[in-house]
């Protein structure tokens, strides 16, 4: 595989981590002023990452782009990452709301694999954002993905992806469908909680 000079790369992906420190910042401060004016907490954890270069390569790669900065900075929207784990269904639309609100950054995009699952199972709520950084030279915007979904939801995907290393290759059809028909139990399992929850407001808010 190409590679690109350390120093270059270096560079690079210090102001994403800069787009990175600020995104994190105002979630956590808007989740925290929700948690604060509701008495209850929305979201389980938050977890941040940038994209390893291992990983930011060889996904351009896959794409069949030659390797560059400018071909990263261009094709690929999750060098920042951002998760957000909440326990309930109901939950993850709260917060999913709440970035739909969100005047600091700019949405580019939503992808709804809620609503419409994809072919492996994957269920989760992605928002491709554009975050302002102060640099020296002026403001510049930095992509990010921004992930929300449940604990559920989050447990299948992170077995998921865990299980995907395992094989060189693609995972062999059979155990393509089993993971399948476990994101279907994962998608029932979210429905009942939140029935159960509904129930057990209803029934002390009788109380
Ligand atoms: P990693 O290692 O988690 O970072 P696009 O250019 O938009 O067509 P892209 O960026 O792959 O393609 O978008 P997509 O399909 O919305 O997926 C973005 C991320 O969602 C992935 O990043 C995964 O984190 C997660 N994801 C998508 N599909 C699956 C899946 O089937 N299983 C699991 N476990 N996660 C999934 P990366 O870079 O693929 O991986």
């Amino acid at each position: 595989m190409e590679n690109i000079n350390e120093e270059i790369y270096n560079e690079f992906v210090l102001k994403y981590q800069f787009a990175l420190n600020i995104l994190e910042t105002n979630i956590k401060n808007l989740l925290s002023e929700y948690d604060f004016n509701h008495k209850d907490s929305v979201y389980d954890h938050i977890k941040v990452r940038i994209k390893s270069k291992d990983s930011t390569l060889r996904k351009l790669e896959m794409k069949g782009l030659p390797i560059s900065v400018d071909n990263i900075a261009k094709h690929l929207n999750d060098i920042v990452g951002i998760r957000i784990v909440c326990p309930f269904l109901s939950d993850v639309y709260t917060v999913i709301n709440m970035l739909q609100n969100c005047k600091f950054f700019k949405i580019e995009e939503e992808k709804d694999y809620i609503t419409n699952p994809k072919d492996t199972g994957y269920i989760s709520y992605h928002f491709i954002v554009s975050v302002p950084v102060q640099l020296q030279e002026g403001i510049k915007y930095f992509k990010a993905e921004i992930q929300v979904r449940t604990m559920a939801m989050d447990f299948w995907a992170s077995l998921d992806h865990k299980l995907q290393y395992k094989f060189d290759e693609d995972m062999p059809d059979d155990i393509k469908y089993e993971m399948y028909k476990c994101s279907v139990d994962i998608k029932n399992l979210d429905e009942k909680m939140l029935a159960l929850k509904n129930f057990i407001n209803d029934y002390t808010n009788k109380k």
